[in-house]
């Protein structure tokens, strides 16, 4: 459980060597104040795979919220992060996944990944 947004703030801000690292470290956050099950859940909180991918048609939070959701429905997506700027949609999971269904759930969602 995340006990407060400052704990997650401090350690991104320490967290340079790229998103990756603020992707583990932000699970790892969340994981330290578990109080049962510590050696377990920290096990489980690596991310295995993190992949980016380019959706186009996003213009506003409703349509972050709607990507989001349908990726988040994927077998071992444990973070989905969407730049509604850029259109990049950033995927962590606990293995890698197949584009195909990333794309089916963009496409579920009234999306299309740029090409
Ligand atoms: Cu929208």
């Amino acid at each position: 459980m995340i006990q407060a947004a400052g704990d997650i703030e401090c350690v991104a801000g320490g967290a340079k060597s790229g998103e990756t690292g603020y992707e583990v470290a932000l699970r790892l956050v969340s994981f330290v104040h578990t109080p049962k099950g510590y050696p377990v859940n920290l096990r489980r909180a690596t991310v295995n795979a993190t992949a980016t991918y380019a959706v186009v048609g996003m213009t506003c939070g409703h349509c972050v919220n709607a990507v989001s959701a349908e990726i988040t429905k994927l077998p071992g997506v444990t973070e989905v992060a969407v730049d509604l700027d850029t259109g990049a949609v950033k995927v962590s999971s606990e293995h890698p996944l197949d584009e195909s269904a990333v794309e089916a759930a963009i496409a579920e969602a009234g999306y299309a990944m740029a090409t």
